[in-house]
């Protein structure tokens, strides 16, 4: 309820201190008894809250919840996420986004859910996404920019989650083109943005993004174990998923505004500081064979500028790459 979302973003703005019951009161225009219902009903669903006789409440734990208000409590953002659609299991909330926009959902809206029973990833490959330990949503975004700029809007977007992440866990998380977050060379992010549009105009783009955040690293799935991460594995701790989630939101509205005021130039910027092969020899495995060559750099329209053995930069369009 939301009464309830706003005791509750009281309770986490002074956590581990007291806020009286008079003044949370005076804040909800409530009674104490409805107060009372409310923090047992919180209780309930894994908060501990210590209350003292004159003093008040005061939380003492949160349980790792992404629930709207939990994310809202902590999210500065002006339009990203101010409508949140949660659920517990679904099969892919990019499906849930489409859903969305058919019932009228808007540009940031968001849409998550703690586990997808079939997470999918690009081109039909698919994404594991067991239950509460890592970040698995869609922001709905409706550009006004012409459908052949689309493919920026992957590399805007990795940008704006390494940032996030740095920022949130100081981890060194570096892009691999177009779009896969990687510490120490394994994922620890995937990217996948599908979009709608007609003749030249975008109508609507999902930007899915997937994360492990408290994965423990034995319990990858065998094919996963040697190329995937978890922000916990390479850190030793464990992350508010919620908190990360409200950082996510801020950096890609950041970036998203940049964007569309000043174009794909400072992103190809940041994107290059990131990136993690720029010059070495990479292989790009791309739709017509392999190409070898050294990774130069980003081109306007996105695609990786790849210097071969003649000494010819050609743009690589659509590829796996792999060092070699
Ligand atoms: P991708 O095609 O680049 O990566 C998929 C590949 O990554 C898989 O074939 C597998 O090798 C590996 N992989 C699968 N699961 C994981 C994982 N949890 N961690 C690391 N590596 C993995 C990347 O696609 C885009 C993924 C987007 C996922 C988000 S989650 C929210 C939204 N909903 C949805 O169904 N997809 C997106």
């Amino acid at each position: 309820s939301e009464i309830r979302e706003h005791l509750l973003a009281l309770l986490i703005e002074h956590a581990d201190q007291f806020v009286s019951g008079e003044e949370i009161s005076r804040q909800l225009g409530c009674t104490r008894t409805a107060i009372w219902k409310h923090i047992d009903e919180l209780r309930k669903a894994g908060y501990e809250i210590e209350a003292r006789p004159k003093a008040g409440y005061c939380l003492r734990y949160q349980p790792d919840r992404i629930a709207p208000e939990e994310i809202k409590a902590l999210l500065s953002t002006r339009r990203f996420g101010h409508a949140i659609h949660y659920v517990e299991s679904v099969d892919s909330t990019q499906w849930l986004a489409h859903q969305g926009v058919r019932s009228g959902a808007k540009e940031g809206a968001l849409f998550l859910a703690d586990e997808q029973t079939q997470g999918r990833g690009r081109m039909g490959r698919k994404w594991h996404s067991p239950p509460r330990s890592g970040i698995w949503m869609s922001l709905l975004l409706q550009p006004q920019i012409p459908l052949n700029l689309a493919p920026q809007l992957t590399l805007m977007a990795s940008v704006g989650v390494t940032r996030a992440i740095r920022r949130e866990t100081g981890l060194p998380v570096t892009i691999k083109w177009p779009n896969d977050l990687l510490i120490d060379g394994k994922k620890v992010c995937g990217i996948l943005t599908e979009l709608r549009g007609e003749q030249d105009q975008i109508h609507y783009v999902v930007l899915g993004i997937g994360m492990n955040v408290n994965t423990p690293a034995a319990s990858f799935p065998e094919d996963l174990k040697t190329i995937a991460t978890s922000l916990a594995a390479e850190s030793g701790r464990t992350y508010r998923r919620a908190k990360l989630i409200a950082a996510i939101l801020e950096e890609l509205e950041h970036v998203y505004d940049l964007y569309l005021t000043e174009g794909f130039e400072p992103i190809r910027h940041s994107w290059e500081s990131f990136a993690c092969m720029l010059g070495q020899s990479v292989t790009a495995h791309t739709p017509q064979g392999p190409r070898q060559g050294i990774a130069r750099g980003l081109h306007a329209s996105g695609a990786l500028l790849l210097e071969t053995d003649e000494g010819v930069v050609v743009p690589v369009y659509s590829a796996d790459i792999r060092q070699v």
